[in-house]
């Protein structure tokens, strides 16, 4: 059960976003991207979270993206090490408020010339996926294996190599349940899951979000969000496509614990 959340909000700077426009084309518009944010952070609490919504950082374009810059589970949480310079500050600044929920012998650092990014991450019961992609480097694995080790968890490397980051093509939905690239669902350490693949035309609805239960599906995949109530998970749909145009999925938006 997840019962908190820190997001922040998008910033003006926010139209500068890095992209691959592997979502789609244009740029963001400010006053929308606002609008959506602030229905994720109130669906978000509907669903019982109390939800720690940080101030905009304008120094930042890409700080609305939270679940980059750590890792946090119940145990502890790491501050990661962005790859990319316009990101990479990212991991001083989110260090306060991860503070407000763990204590300081519980916080961990990924140092370089490790690198990682929260998007590469993902959670299955007490086993790790942690992509290795151009965000996150097999030094930056080795070093938060080492850390979550010492909490029960296992990790394994996947690597990433059709995009951005791991949770862009697998996510967990729990129950067994696994929305897949097609490429992902070849990748062995993913075998004993249930895998659903998701066409390339729905790639971007692969990153829904399960949240106690509910799965918030992004707006505008129809095939993805039949199959998800096929399986009987009670479903939100959420429009994310301001965010969506510089590569920014749903989970993206928040850390959740
Ligand atoms: C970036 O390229 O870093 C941002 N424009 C998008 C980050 C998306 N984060 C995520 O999937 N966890």
């Amino acid at each position: 059960m997840f019962t908190k959340a820190i997001t922040r909000k998008p910033c003006k700077a926010l139209i500068d976003g890095i992209t691959t426009a592997m979502f789609g084309e244009g740029t963001p518009d400010y006053e929308t991207a606002i609008k959506q944010h602030d229905n994720y952070v109130e669906t978000l609490r509907s669903l019982g979270l109390e939800v720690l919504d940080l101030e905009a950082d304008e120094r930042y374009p890409d700080s609305c993206f939270v679940e980059d810059p750590a890792v946090v589970m119940a145990e502890c949480a790491i501050i990661t090490n962005p790859a990319t310079d316009s990101r990479n500050g990212e991991k001083y600044e989110i260090v306060d408020a991860i503070k407000k929920f763990y204590s300081d012998d519980q916080i961990f650092h990924i140092e370089a010339p490790g690198t990682m990014e929260g998007g590469d991450v993902m959670l299955v019961d007490k086993h790790f996926y942690v992509g290795q992609s151009d965000r996150t480097n097999a030094e930056g694995f080795r070093q938060f294996q080492k850390i979550v080790s010492k909490f029960g968890y296992e990790a394994t490397a996947v690597p990433v190599t059709e995009g951005l980051h791991l949770k862009d093509f697998v996510i967990y939905l729990e129950k067994g349940n696994m929305l897949v690239s097609p490429k992902m669902d070849k990748e062995p350490a993913f075998n004993g899951y249930t895998r659903f693949v998701i066409e390339p035309e729905e790639l971007y609805a692969i990153n829904s979000m399960n949240i106690n239960g509910t799965v918030l599906v992004p707006e505008g995949f129809p095939k993805t969000l039949k199959l998800i109530q096929d399986l009987d998970y009670p479903t939100i749909v959420m429009n994310n496509s301001e965010f969506a145009k510089i590569d920014g999925s749903l989970t993206c938006l928040s850390l959740r614990f």
